[in-house]
């Protein structure tokens, strides 16, 4: 006998291979509506800003996915589009969402112009389901359609990438999240439960293409492949028990700083954290190759920024190896021309940039226009002005009255609670 839940068609965005080959007549005859809320799920459905969940269906008492591997173009803020490769038209791939003791099928389509697998990052499963092309099995060739099932013996956040052509294939985007709930609720249940992939990316000015022969210059860095301002806020009611999963397949350690709060870290990739090893923190360093779950009880109303604490990982589209002109007076002085007048003289409208620091870049960045498909290195607004951010950087928005978990707008800090000019 299927539980309620094991029929139950997982929601999200529609997905490419969800109009091929995943209907919602292909669910138990009679089965409920499809939902997204914990009292029909038995557990709260975890939220991937700026993506979605993959569907799946019940088949012969598998849990049916399908990832088709494919090249896409993602809109990593207005004003750039980035060819990348990802699955079901997005990078990272859709959150693949599931409850331990579900046994799945994982239907892989290779849409690619060359090989692919899948490693299921974390998960423990039989050794020829592993996903290292040429170790566990052979190269799923493009337009191969190969299929992976195991049964999930643990819970956590997982993780979900090729193991074939690697360096290539997850610079350019193919990644994505592998979730699974207890069987048995835990308690307290988190509230709210977001998942992050965080990534990094060189993308030359003016240029669509990610350059995966870069190892440590990049300049591009993502939640959920979108820079800031277009990353989506984490919305959540005030008194709520939220849980934040990061993933990492980049090439860095991004530590992660919240404002506002201390949280625990309560899981790693490899499993739960007991809570008399826990400890209290406000930057989670997330790992390459690795997962961690923060969580905190969300008291304190108000706009919190929610960063990389790397702060070239808050820029866009920024340069590297540029001479350092703070302090330099570029001005004509004595008669002579100066530094600004002698190039503008070569290059019709350059101008004199970082004498004062970086932040008239921010200023000048509304008028002056870059490469094509190129972000302006601190381009996010806020309710005061420009915030000087772009890149790994949202807000966290916490309220005490909510109507919907839609963006509420900026915070009314109450009066006598802000800075002031004296
Ligand atoms: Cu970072």
């Amino acid at each position: 006998m299927l539980s309620r839940r094991e029929i139950m068609l997982s929601t999200g965005a529609a997905a490419l291979a969800g109009e091929r080959l995943l209907s919602r007549a292909d669910a138990q005859d009679g089965a409920p509506p499809p939902a997204r809320d914990r009292s029909a799920l038995g557990y709260t459905p975890v939220i991937t800003p700026n993506g979605s969940a993959l569907p799946w269906v019940m088949k012969d008492g598998f849990k049916e996915f399908h990832l088709v591997a494919q090249p896409l173009v993602r809109e990593f803020a207005p004003g750039m589009e980035v060819k990348c490769w990802g699955y079901n038209g997005s990078t990272p791939g859709p959150t693949i969402e599931c409850v331990e003791g579900d046994r799945v099928r994982i239907l892989v389509t290779n849409e690619l112009p060359e090989h692919t697998t899948v490693h299921w990052h974390g998960i423990l499963l039989p050794n020829g389901m592993d996903g290292v092309g040429g170790l566990n099995q052979p190269q799923i060739a493009p337009g191969e359609t190969w299929a992976y099932e195991f049964e999930l013996r643990q819970h956590g956040t997982f993780l979900y990438h090729p193991h074939a052509d690697e360096m290539v294939q997850m610079a350019v985007g193919m990644m994505g999240l592998f979730i699974v709930h207890p069987k048995e609720p835990v308690d307290p249940p988190v509230d709210r439960d977001f998942a992050i992939l965080l990534h990094e990316w060189a993308i030359h000015p003016g240029t669509y293409r990610p350059d995966p022969s870069v190892m440590l210059d990049f300049n591009l860095f993502t939640f959920n492949g979108k820079v800031f301002p277009a990353i989506d806020p984490l919305v959540v009611k005030t008194g709520e028990r939220v849980r934040v999963r990061f993933g990492n397949l980049s090439m860095n350690q991004h530590p992660i700083h919240l404002h506002g709060y201390t949280f625990q870290t309560t899981a790693t990739d490899g499993g739960p954290i007991p809570p008399s090893a826990q400890w209290p923190q406000t930057t989670v360093p997330v790992p390459v190759g690795s997962t961690r779950d923060i969580q905190w009880i969300a008291d304190a109303p108000g706009d919190w920024a929610f960063h990389c604490h790397k702060s070239h990982h808050t820029m866009n589209a920024m340069g590297h190896g540029v001479p350092n002109l703070i302090g330099v007076s570029q001005d004509a002085r004595d008669g002579e021309p100066g530094l600004e007048d002698r190039i503008r003289a070569m290059l019709p409208g350059y101008m004199a940039m970082g004498e004062t620091g970086m932040a008239e870049h921010a200023v000048h960045g509304e008028h002056m226009k870059g490469p094509r498909n190129t972000l302006p290195m601190m381009m996010g607004m806020g309710k005061y002005g420009r915030i000087e951010m772009g890149g790994m950087f949202t807000v966290l928005k916490v309220r005490d009255e909510l109507e919907s978990y839609d963006d509420p707008g900026w915070y009314e800090q109450p009066e006598g609670t802000a800075a002031y000019r004296v």
